[in-house]
């Protein structure tokens, strides 16, 4: 009967794996290499179980009770261990020494990367890109408030022309590598987006960063995937991988710190005006009282 329920074990996990309908979104990044060594992982592990069920179920077949057969006591056996310690050594190494490849790729961002900044806050994303000149402005954390979400230093000649998107999803040239900075206002998030395969935790008072280079244009999902709250499940944007053209003529369209900047001081000096109108008036009610 056990023997009979390990078998099926076997033989249902491979049917589940070989019939399951989820499986990876296809890929739209460059990182090819980390699907592989999830997948060089998988056989390994995958072979190693199937093996370890199928020797549990001989062994309870082989060597079942019988009556009047007593088990030998064999505390030892030089040849078996040293058989074991080499398999179970080639695996690990197998499942480790790629990631170790990989990983170095993975904090090698390449020169010719443009650099974006994401900020996350309970429970939404919001984007930054460098303007023209290709400098992100220097941000501190005290400078944050409605009126500058990202606290951009309004000193800094760099962030004058950054391009902030807020409430929108972000754009993304094909083909062009991209290091992404990583911020967050409030608790530890996590930017994911399945296609592109790469993620990092967002850590507050810390920039993280990774890189990728978009190799498909579409839309894709923006996952948190760091369990942040109560809206963590809510907290999603996309992200639009599309041709050089097509992505200039967003950026164009998008707000700069400068022109951000201009609009609060445009309506400060409106409510200013309005203010000094309404003490106007009423003064002259007063007057007008008397
Ligand atoms: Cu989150």
């Amino acid at each position: 009967m056990i023997v009979v329920g390990l078998v099926l074990v076997a033989v249902g996990t491979v049917l589940f794996h070989l019939l399951s309908p989820w499986w990876w979104t296809p890929i739209a990044s460059n990182w090819g290499y980390i699907d592989d060594t999830i997948v060089l992982t998988f056989w390994i592990t995958g072979t190693v179980f199937i093996a370890v069920i199928l020797f549990m179920a001989y062994c309870a077949l082989r060597y079942k009770h019988r009556a009047g057969v007593r088990s030998e006591y064999r505390p030892e056996n030089k040849n078996l261990e040293w058989w074991l310690t080499i398999v179970t050594t080639v695996g690990v190494a197998g499942m480790l020494i790629p990631g170790l490849f990989v990983w170095n790729q993975f904090v090698t961002v390449p020169a010719e990367a443009t650099e974006i900044e994401v900020m996350a806050k309970q429970w939404s994303w919001s984007f930054r890109k460098p303007g023209k000149d290709g400098k992100l402005g220097t941000t501190n954390v005290r400078l944050v408030n409605a009126d500058n979400p990202f606290g951009i230093d309004p000193k800094d000649p760099n962030g004058q022309d950054d391009v902030l998107v807020d409430g929108d999803n972000l754009h993304l040239p094909l083909n062009k590598p991209i290091k992404v900075l990583l911020r967050s206002l409030d608790v530890l998030h996590d930017f994911y987006v399945p296609q592109f395969r790469a993620k990092m935790d967002m850590v507050p008072g810390a920039v993280t960063y990774f890189w990728f280079t978009p190799t498909r244009t579409g839309t894709f999902d923006i996952l948190c995937f760091e369990l942040c709250g109560v809206g963590h499940h809510a907290m999603r944007s996309q992200v639009v991988v599309e041709a050089q053209t097509a992505y200039d003529n967003w950026l164009n369209q998008q707000m700069t710190f400068k022109k951000a900047l201009a609009a609060v001081e445009k309506r400060a000096a409106e409510n200013k005006q309005l203010a000094s109108r309404k003490a106007a008036a009423d003064i002259v009610a007063t007057i007008a009282a008397d």
